[in-house]
């Protein structure tokens, strides 16, 4: 569903004999300050033959736990770390909204002496003084689907890029609506790095001529609880008579609009996409609430995060721009500036095509 790696792993396969030479060593293309922990970390040497290491702990800790996106995201990271002969350990709460205690948890893992956290931050500043600690204790620090800022990790594993993200969004509601009338965004956390990424992508492309009759006229937050979310959706239908669609650009919150929607008299008048899972969705393409969303597989994210982490602490990378992994079955992927490592590009689904999917 997304680009395929193993399609660029025969090119990017020929160019890794070389890599030992592009990863090793002391560049400085970094910028930061000397002691900053994951300058001078991604400054150390790496080669991606080093032997993998075993026997190590790797902890997941996404936004929330017992959600179907992270439940799903996890298992992959769970099944790549098992696959590395590693333990794979899983920590968080169910708040999809508190950093607090996300700070509690890299605490905590730290405490316990993991090799690697790989976390979904709730927050881009909030987790970075406890995660500069872990990296200071040699804890290697990956974050995947949403990113802190830079300095406060090794890599991020991105699902797609930001643009693309939300530029797909978009399209797919100014098709719906005849690129006309007034549209909301209902988001998830309202410090949630992914989710602010992505609206601001949102806005920055609505100023393009042909959004020009399309006008945004609130962004509020469900938090990514069930019943908060659905009652965002029913307030943004009771303020804005004239809304012609919502954005929402988080799993929790679609499912929750669209159960709203579906049971209110402006199931498909009110026009409805962004980011949502294809189990999740299954019933509102087959009742005409939603026409159309976007995702990638959450498990190939999860799967590329356990990869990462457990590369990053075999020193096989470091997180500088250039270096090269080798993620099992989803072959090689490179990482690009700011440590960034991306899946592949988003996928559509609608009628058409979500029956192929199970997840
Ligand atoms: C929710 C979370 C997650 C986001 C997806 C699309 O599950 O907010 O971070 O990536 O939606």
């Amino acid at each position: 569903m997304h680009r395929t790696p193993s399609r660029r792993a025969s090119v990017l396969v020929a160019a890794v004999s070389s890599l030992s030479l592009l990863t090793a060593g002391c560049g400085d293309d970094d910028g930061s300050a000397d002691g900053d922990a994951a300058t001078n970390g991604k400054n150390a040497e790496a080669s991606p033959n080093a032997p993998t290491r075993t026997g190590m702990t790797i902890g997941f800790l996404p936004k929330q736990v017992n959600t179907p996106y992270f439940d799903v995201a996890d298992a992959g990271g769970e099944r790549a770390v098992k696959e590395l002969g590693s333990t794979f350990k899983e920590v968080g709460t169910e708040q999809g909204s508190d950093a607090a205690e996300q700070v509690a948890y890299i605490n905590q893992l730290t405490e316990q002496k993991v090799d690697a956290i790989a976390v979904s931050a709730l927050d881009p500043n909030a987790l970075c003084d406890s995660l500069k600690k872990a990296m200071d204790a040699g804890i290697k620090v990956v974050t995947f689907d949403s990113d802190t800022k830079p300095e406060c990790r090794y890599a991020f594993v991105s699902p797609a890029s930001s643009e693309d993200i939300a530029v797909r969004q978009l399209e797919l509601l100014g098709e719906q609506v005849d690129y006309q009338g007034d549209i909301a965004i209902l988001s998830a956390g309202e410090t949630a790095t992914n989710q602010n990424a992505w609206i601001a992508s949102i806005k920055q492309e609505l100023q393009d001529a042909r959004y020009k009759d399309m006008r945004l006229v609130d962004v509020v937050y469900g938090d990514d609880e069930p019943e908060k979310s659905y009652e965002k959706a029913e307030e943004l239908l009771e303020k804005y008579p004239n809304l012609k669609g919502i954005i929402s650009p988080t799993t929790n919150g679609i499912k929750a609009a669209a159960k709203y929607l579906s049971q209110s008299e402006s199931k498909g008048d009110v026009k409805l996409t962004g980011l949502g899972a294809p189990n999740d969705m299954r019933p509102y393409i087959e009742d005409g609430t939603v026409d159309a969303f976007v995702l990638w597989d959450p498990a190939k994210l999860g799967e590329l995060a356990g990869h990462a982490a457990v590369a990053l602490a075999s020193a096989q990378v470091t997180g500088r721009e250039g270096q090269m992994f080798l993620a099992g079955d989803m072959g090689w992927f490179q990482i690009s500036q700011n440590g960034v490592i991306t899946l592949g590009e988003p996928t559509v689904f609608n009628a058409g095509n979500i029956d192929e999917y199970d997840f």
